[in-house]
């Protein structure tokens, strides 16, 4: 008997994955229609949901799938997914945790060095023809030395922290917890560790518990020499308060991999030499996208012959 599939969004690798693998594993594939639902015709046989961190899978998606044990989401972050409904129907929800730290944590430090040695400017220069016609850019600032925070030291945040120690003159980070063990100074005020450090970034999960956490206030506290840096999710940065701060000269920089209504950037980000923009690529890597696909993959196979789940999301 066939097992049918709900595949939503995939990133390409892990839909090529998925498509590879399904007839071999006796697996059917559907695709939603434009309403987001699946056609209506087979509905009620769909065990299993495979979607991105991108894709919303909230309870009218859920409870239009009365057959449903899994929702294997491709990604770390899972806050689009309606856990809470999920569990009560008894749902198994899957994530891909722990094999895209490494790239993750690179990518925060290059946005934070690039925009400190103004990369992106530099490189632009040398473009245009100027280095030949102007002589020598301005100077850029040194990253050694500076005293950096780190909002969120889990998994990725340790990831970056460890990176930071060779050249970090400080590392100090904010959780609601302390992490036991950690090496780094814990400031239980996000406020706080925002005017002691030169440079901010922000790893800690989306969804509405940290929707705007990094407000107004903080963005005033880390100031006009300060640097932002953003690899977790839009939501959890006010971006109307940042793009207000970099335009008055209150901040001194973002390097941003994720933005609050991706893929839309507003102008001023474009627009600002202080930024550094890549768009959501953090995990962008064919070495950690074909491991996430595997684990989504390993996920589903587990639930669907009801062996426990690789990767449960916690709680
Ligand atoms: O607050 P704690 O003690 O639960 O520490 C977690 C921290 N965190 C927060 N820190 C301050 N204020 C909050 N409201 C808050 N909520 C959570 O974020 C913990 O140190 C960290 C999350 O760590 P993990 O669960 O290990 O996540 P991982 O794998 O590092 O990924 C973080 C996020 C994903 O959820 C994606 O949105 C993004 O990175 O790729």
């Amino acid at each position: 008997m066939s097992i049918d599939i709900l595949a939503i969004g995939l990133p390409a690798l892990a839909d090529k994955l998925l498509t590879e693998c399904a007839p071999a594993l006796g697996w059917t594939l559907h695709r939603p229609g434009p309403d987001g639902l699946p056609p209506p015709e087979v509905a009620d046989r769909i065990t299993a949901v495979a979607a991105s961190g991108a894709t919303t899978v909230d309870a009218r998606l859920i409870d239009a799938l009365p057959a449903l044990k899994i929702i294997s989401v491709h990604a770390v972050g899972y806050d689009l997914t309606d856990v809470a409904h999920a569990r009560s129907r008894g749902v198994v929800v899957t994530h891909t945790p722990d094999v895209l730290n490494d790239d993750v944590a690179d990518l925060a430090v290059l946005l934070a060095l690039s925009v400190l040695r103004r990369l992106t400017v530099v490189d632009a220069y040398v473009r245009a023809g100027r280095w030949a016609a102007e002589g020598p850019p301005p100077l850029s600032r040194s990253a050694t030395g500076l005293r950096y925070g780190v909002l969120g030291l889990g998994r990725i945040g340790q990831a970056i922290a460890r990176r930071l120690e060779p050249f970090a003159g400080d590392i100090a980070y904010h959780t609601r917890r302390p992490v036991a063990d950690a090496p780094w100074r814990h400031v239980p005020d996000l406020v706080a560790l925002a005017s002691a450090v030169d440079v901010l970034i922000v790893i800690v999960p989306g969804g509405d518990a940290t929707r705007g956490l990094v407000s107004a206030e903080v963005l005033e506290a880390l100031g006009p020499t300060g640097v932002l840096v953003n690899v977790a999710r839009g939501e959890v940065v006010d971006q109307d308060a940042l793009v207000a701060a970099l335009a008055a000269g209150r901040l001194g920089g973002a390097g941003l991999d994720v933005f609050a209504d991706e893929p839309n950037v507003p102008q001023a980000l474009i627009d600002s030499d202080r930024c550094v923009l890549t768009p959501h690529v953090a995990s962008a890597t064919v070495q950690t996208r074909n491991a996430m696909a595997e684990l989504m993959m390993s996920n589903l196979e587990a639930v669907l012959a009801d062996r426990p789940p690789v990767t449960p999301v916690p709680g």
